[in-house]
């Protein structure tokens, strides 16, 4: 008898607990410069349209900032990530100057950026169908909503 009522207790746990992996998979945590953190469901518009700097961002910007590479493109330039990153160096650049973002790998761009004079442009569009219709500006570590 108490050797059932354990088993189904386990089984139990063992239930809530994959409910548990499966929630924290789906969520991202932004951390803004005050160390304060967000939470936010993975590609969810709010994520999307974050002033904050993400993971992504962080992750990105080490990119475009570091000595490019001798090529004009590079495909999935973070791989085993949950989101797919594009890098662009355009004729008449010496370094990146476009990135592309695919924050949940469905091929559709949820984000294009562009870096021109070290000025950083990043455009989103918040319904991840590639139509961009937030523009934010990369202004110390928060992006600026224009
Ligand atoms: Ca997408």
């Amino acid at each position: 008898m108490e050797l059932t009522r354990a088993s189904i207790v386990n089984s139990a746990v063992g239930i809530v607990g994959s409910f548990v992996a499966l929630f924290i998979t789906d969520l991202i945590i932004v951390h803004s410069p005050s160390n304060q953190s967000y939470i936010f469901k993975f590609n969810s518009p709010a994520y999307a349209q974050s002033v904050h700097l993400r993971t992504v961002d962080r992750e990105v910007l080490d990119l475009i900032r570091s000595p490019n590479a001798n090529t004009d493109k590079i495909k999935d330039a973070l791989p085993g990530r949950n989101y797919k990153v594009n890098l662009y160096r355009d004729a008449g650049f010496n370094r990146w100057n476009r990135v592309k973002i695919d924050l949940n790998r469905n091929n559709r761009w949820d984000e294009k950026w562009t870096i021109k004079d070290n000025v950083i442009i990043r455009q989103v569009s918040s319904r991840d169908d590639e139509v961009y219709d937030q523009k934010f500006v990369l202004t110390g570590n928060q992006w600026q909503r224009q």
